[in-house]
């Protein structure tokens, strides 16, 4: 008889794992048990602050009361109902989310791959219905170092060997351009050519910002050459940069927006394609769906989550103490980071590899009491919840400065 899993300790969790889990993760040996704002503590009751924040999909923190208020109500009203039929929550989720992000129309699903598949469709069917390319001819251009999620079609364009190796045959129509390089866009994008699909940041590549110029220089160049510019922000958006797009820091406004992870406010998953009703417009009924997409309580967490990013305040927030964070950092430079990128409260610092790997570093700063993840090489990633207090985060810092003096 298995003891009840509350009884077990972190190891033994840990060891029981390995026999039944898919070992398609290499986690940090920690085990949460429980969560509350910016901290999280494991089975023996060792609290830990989080630094990632599930990838930006805490954005307001663990267990945030308005959140799991509207989730409490809706379980207790109804969850589930399919888009066979109409529910009470959609209508104010897609109106609230439309209006937030100043585009038309909403497509609500589940994760962000959904999100970037049902954007590629979307294009897809635009480029032939709307532009006129021929049928099964539609190019999508993407940048090198993307990460979009981890489908066979995403996945397709992935340039990181290790997302691809060993799920071909790979879906075409994509062309890859190095990021940040408008001639190379110019280049690549021609009359065949759906849409541009880039991050506005680039994530998983270690928070790459893009010189200023280049996504209005994206928004320009689709323009001017007759396709859709969409704009990934399924981890930059909904107030981790500062803005409630990243897109936001050029006033560019993309003809579809991908937005996931913190749209669901860490509870449940929900992702949603906003974009321009002529563009979503093409789709009609029974042309594209989900189980799940738009259910009563995705859509009811969405709208508390929407309901936060309305006032402006974590937007502010995350721009305020981006702050603290960048002087912080800048302290470092030369006393263990031989560089570091930051946008809000969203950063990638480059760590000395003579101090050790990023894995290793964040081994060490889990020894500190906080939880970060490494991204490729000696780089590590740092995206707090955007509840995090200036006290938190200067702990933050402190920790990292303690594991990179310390030596290896
Ligand atoms: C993993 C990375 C981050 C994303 C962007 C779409 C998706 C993601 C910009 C897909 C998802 C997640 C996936 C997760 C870890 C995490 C990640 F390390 F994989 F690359 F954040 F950087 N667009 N990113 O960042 O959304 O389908 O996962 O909901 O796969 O390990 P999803």
């Amino acid at each position: 008889m298995t003891a009840p899993v509350r009884t077990r300790s972190s190891a033994d969790l840990i060891a029981a794992e390995e026999p039944v889990l898919a070992h398609n993760y290499h986690p940090l040996p920690v085990v949460v048990a429980r969560a509350e704002g910016t901290w999280v503590e494991d089975v023996e009751g060792r609290r830990y602050l989080d630094m990632l924040a599930g990838y930006s999909a805490l954005n307001f923190g663990h267990r945030h009361p308005a959140l799991i208020d509207a989730a409490h109500q809706q379980l207790d009203r109804l969850t589930l109902t399919s888009r066979a039929f109409h529910n009470d929550r959609l209508a104010e989720f897609a109106e609230r989310l439309a209006a937030l992000t100043g585009q038309d129309m909403v497509l609500p699903m589940n994760t962000g791959a959904e999100a970037v598949e049902s954007g590629i469709k979307v294009a897809r069917k635009w480029a032939y219905e709307v532009k006129g390319v021929p049928a099964d001819q539609a190019t999508i251009v993407v940048a090198a170092d993307n990460f979009h999620g981890r489908t066979t079609t995403i996945v397709s364009f992935s340039t990181d060997e290790t997302a691809r190796t060993g799920f071909g045959p790979f879906t075409p129509g994509f062309r890859i351009v190095p990021y940040n390089d408008l001639a190379a866009l110019e280049a690549a994008v021609d009359e065949t050519t759906a849409a541009v699909l880039i991050e506005p940041i680039q994530g998983e590549a270690g928070v790459i910002i893009p010189d200023e110029g280049y996504l209005a220089g994206v928004r320009e160049l689709t323009r001017r050459k007759g396709c859709l510019f969409i704009a990934d922000e399924i981890q930059s958006g909904l107030g981790r940069t500062g803005r409630t797009l990243a897109v936001e820091h050029e006033s560019v406004v993309p003809d579809l927006v991908l937005l996931g992870k913190a749209l669901g406010g860490g509870i449940v998953p929900v992702s949603a394609v906003v974009g321009r009703r002529d563009v979503l417009g093409v789709l009609r009924p029974g042309e594209h769906g989900s189980t799940f997409g738009g259910n009563p309580l995705a859509a009811a967490v969405g709208t508390a989550v929407v309901e936060l990013l309305e006032t402006g305040e974590f937007q502010l927030r995350a721009a305020e103490l981006g702050v603290l964070l960048r002087n912080g950092l800048t302290d470092l430079v030369g006393r263990g980071v031989v560089g570091f990128r930051a946008r809000g409260l969203w950063a990638g610092v480059d760590i000395d590899p003579a101090i050790g790997t990023g894995r290793e570093v964040s081994a060490r700063l889990m020894q500190e009491g906080v939880l970060v993840k490494d991204t490729h090489g000696s780089t590590i990633r740092l995206a707090p919840p955007l509840t995090i207090t200036g006290e938190e985060l200067e702990g933050a810092i402190g920790a990292l400065e303690k594991v990179l003096t310390q030596g290896a």
